[in-house]
């Protein structure tokens, strides 16, 4: 093991990204408003080494998606208290909060429940969270709700207003099928305080099930499936937006699913991105269909560089030594590859860091995304950890991947995490982000000032978001990248010259 223990230098983080808002001088004097439902986004600390701005990319879909479920005669509002703008109101206070609880800001989410059940409302938990530790969630709550909240949600409201609020609810997620679910409601978001609004969900699970995957949580576990194409055109036209974000964990899961999705977005003139698994390139036309229907970027769990590791952790992938000719593929078709990598597997040693941000670099990756190895409460990967008596805690705050809470294989806890702040340090620095630009000229243009406000840029973003100034912000960056990706699209065409049917599987047909 190396006594070198990489210290990169200290991020300040602001107040406001570090504490949540303060509790401490509620006062309410009025009953709970019947019919008034508030759901909220809980307050987490942020990230120093990232970007501020990644947390007001898009809403997590989560309370749109219960808000879209309410049945009428139910006034609902939304409060997201990472928008920095203070503490969820309490006057008029509402007849029911609904709380989603992920695993890092559960011990918020349990301060907010205790707050407003003091005051006199119901309040509801659900969420990954919830669906993985239910007996750890259920004395914070008036409710839980495990599983798929969408079918619960009517019930569970129903219940309410009949005086038989049952302690728990279990949505099962083949109980309403995916394409008889509502759609989501956007008009409660504050639309000022995101790049868009427009996340969009069109299928869930996932072919493969690495272990540390919060897919593999008992109860979380998915059965696959995907919503009807059209509905997922339809509903992106109507968010009036030019740029959406798939939130789906792998929308490549099922290519010929996708291929129809690309084949509906082509004629919107729409940019989004999406996660997807590396072996979409299994398919070079399938790349290319993306980047014709306006994929601009794509988030893909690389993972590691190391086999071993893969295989370790039940991850079907292309081997590491095709990374470069898959990434390749992408950016041939105008896609950015956000990578995601996952540090401290069982194979890394101190030598794997810098070997692995040397590939990003000569792959020229745009953006990377690290992530201390984190298990999971539920997942293969915590069960094994906790045999092997390596878990270090249960503190689930630090359990946001960027703190190391196991004992890593062949380094110490703190060695790793100086690694992962390294990482991060290396590759948001400007030389980096120099290195990697894209090798067109008007591509590498709106890539370094993408960049730049992304990454280089934490003190501004503290400012536009208690501003509401996010979208203000980003609007015109996005619309550049749109009609720049409409021009490509045209030259591709006009270069191409070939109706789509003849269009071939090889490589050289998207060129
Ligand atoms: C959008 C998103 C984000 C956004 C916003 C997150 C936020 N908290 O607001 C951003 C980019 C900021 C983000 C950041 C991070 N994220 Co994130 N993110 C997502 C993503 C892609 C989509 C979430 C979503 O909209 N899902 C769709 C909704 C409909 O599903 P759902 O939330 O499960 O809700 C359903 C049920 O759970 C239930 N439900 C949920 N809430 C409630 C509440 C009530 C009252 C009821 C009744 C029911 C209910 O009903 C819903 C409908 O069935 C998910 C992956 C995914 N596809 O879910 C990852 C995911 C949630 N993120 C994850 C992680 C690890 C992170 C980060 C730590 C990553 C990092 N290294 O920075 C940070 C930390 C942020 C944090 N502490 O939350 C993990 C969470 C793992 C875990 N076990 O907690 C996920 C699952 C990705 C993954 N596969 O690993 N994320
Ligand atoms: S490929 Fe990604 S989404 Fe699928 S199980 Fe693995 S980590 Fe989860």
């Amino acid at each position: 093991m190396s006594s070198t223990i990489p210290h990169p230098s200290p991020h300040r983080l602001p107040q406001p990204f570090r504490e949540p808002p303060a509790l401490s001088r509620v006062e309410v004097t009025g009953e709970p408003r019947p019919g008034l439902i508030l759901l909220v986004n809980p307050f987490y600390p942020k990230d120093p080494h990232g970007s501020f701005g990644k947390h007001v990319l898009t809403p997590s879909l989560a309370l749109t998606t219960l808000a879209g479920a309410t049945p009428p005669g139910w006034t609902v509002r939304y409060w997201d208290e990472n928008l920095l703008q203070g503490p969820p109101p309490f006057e008029p206070l509402p007849e029911l909060v609904g709380i989603t609880v992920h695993l890092t800001f559960a011990d918020r989410a349990y301060r907010l429940a205790r707050t407003f059940r003091a005051l006199g409302a119901r309040v509801v938990l659900g969420g990954l969270h919830v669906s993985a530790c239910p007996d750890e969630a259920a004395p914070h709550a008036d409710a839980i709700v495990t599983g798929d909240g969408v079918p619960v949600w009517p019930r569970l409201l129903a219940d309410l207003r009949a005086g038989r609020l049952e302690p728990r609810y279990h949505g099962d997620w083949r109980e309403l099928p995916y394409r008889d679910h509502p759609r989501p409601d956007r008009s409660i978001l504050p639309r000022s305080s995101f790049l868009t609004t427009s996340s969009v969900i069109a299928s869930r699970g996932c072919h493969n099930q690495c272990d540390f995957c919060c897919l593999a949580t008992e109860r979380l576990t998915t059965p696959y499936q995907t919503r009807p194409v059209a509905d997922v055109v339809a509903e992106i036209r109507a968010t009036g937006e030019p740029y959406s974000v798939f939130v789906d964990n792998n929308l490549g899961s099922r290519r010929d699913y996708l291929r129809s999705l690309c084949r509906a977005l082509e004629p919107l003139g729409h940019i989004w991105s999406a996660a997807v698994t590396l072996d979409v390139t299994d398919e070079p036309d399938l790349v290319r269909d993306m980047g014709r229907a306006g994929c601009t970027g794509v988030f893909v769990g690389f993972e590691t560089l190391s086999r071993v590791n893969l295989e370790a952790v039940s991850k079907r992938s292309p081997p590491p030594e095709e990374y470069t000719r898959r990434v390749r593929l992408f950016h041939d078709h105008g896609i950015q590859v956000n990578g995601s990598f996952v540090l401290g597997l069982d194979d890394d040693r101190p030598e794997s860091f810098p070997e692995l941000v040397g590939w990003i670099e000569a792959a020229r990756l745009e953006c990377a995304t690290f992530q201390i190895l984190t298990p999971y409460p539920g997942t293969p990967l915590f069960a094994r950890l906790e045999a092997e008596g390596r878990l270090l805690h249960r503190s689930w705050s630090l359990y946001d991947t960027a703190h190391c809470v196991f004992r890593p294989r062949h380094l110490a806890p703190e060695e790793l995490e100086g690694w992962y702040g390294w990482c991060y340090e290396r590759v948001f620095s400007p030389a980096s982000v120099w290195r990697r630009r894209p090798e067109s000229l008007p591509a590498a243009g709106a890539y370094l000032a993408m960049t730049l406000l992304y990454k280089r840029c934490n003190p501004l973003w503290s400012f536009l978001i208690r501003r509401r100034l996010v979208r203000a912000a980003w609007r015109p960056l996005v619309q550049l990248s749109r009609l720049r990706h409409l021009a490509g699209r045209r030259r591709h065409r006009q270069s191409l010259e070939v109706p789509r049917e003849a269009d071939s599987p090889a490589p050289a047909a998207g060129r």
